[in-house]
């Protein structure tokens, strides 16, 4: 092999080294912006995810009746001829819980058994009823004083969730 070809062969090796060179360079270059990008992408994750977990317990609280007031659920209840508002009432189980019943009509009667609860509620008036809800599981409530044909009617369901 004649020299000059030597020459000629080592020169295009160089010239393919130092191409491959430059290429992994602009490459490990590239790397940079895209592992930037990457993590931008997981902030936004991040961010996004603690966004839905915010909306998941507020949205988790909304599935109980009333407002917490001091550690206290409070929840109002009206009865009237011949019925409960609201008719189903759902509390946690452990928590503090304050019914805040009133009759709107004739004198009727707040009857939870399974929680040993009868109050009656005398038209107009205001009764607080309360009770730690230690039991999990649907209760009925009914009406417990007699208030006219409709009488028998007047149920609800009292939900403890775990
Ligand atoms: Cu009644």
């Amino acid at each position: 092999m004649k020299k000059s070809t030597l020459l000629i062969v080592a020169g295009i090796l160089l010239i393919t080294l130092l191409l491959y060179g430059c290429t992994r360079k602009e490459h490990g270059q590239e790397m940079k912006p895209v592992a930037e990008q990457e993590s931008a992408m997981t902030e936004y994750a991040e961010e996004v995810e603690l966004k839905e977990r915010e909306k998941r317990v507020s949205e988790s609280d909304e599935e109980y009746s009333g407002n917490k007031v001091n550690g206290v659920r409070e929840i109002k209840i009206e009865a009237r001829q011949f019925a409960f508002e609201p008719v189903t009432i759902v509390v946690k189980k452990g928590e503090r819980v304050r019914l805040i019943a009133k009759s709107l009509d004739v004198t009727h009667g707040l009857g939870i058994e399974a929680y040993n609860i009868d109050q009656k509620l005398p038209p107009g008036q205001e009764k607080f009823i309360e009770f730690t809800a230690v039991k999990s599981g649907k209760f009925h409530f009914h009406c417990s004083v007699y208030c006219g044909t409709g009488h028998g009617k007047m149920h609800g369901t009292l939900i403890v969730k775990e």
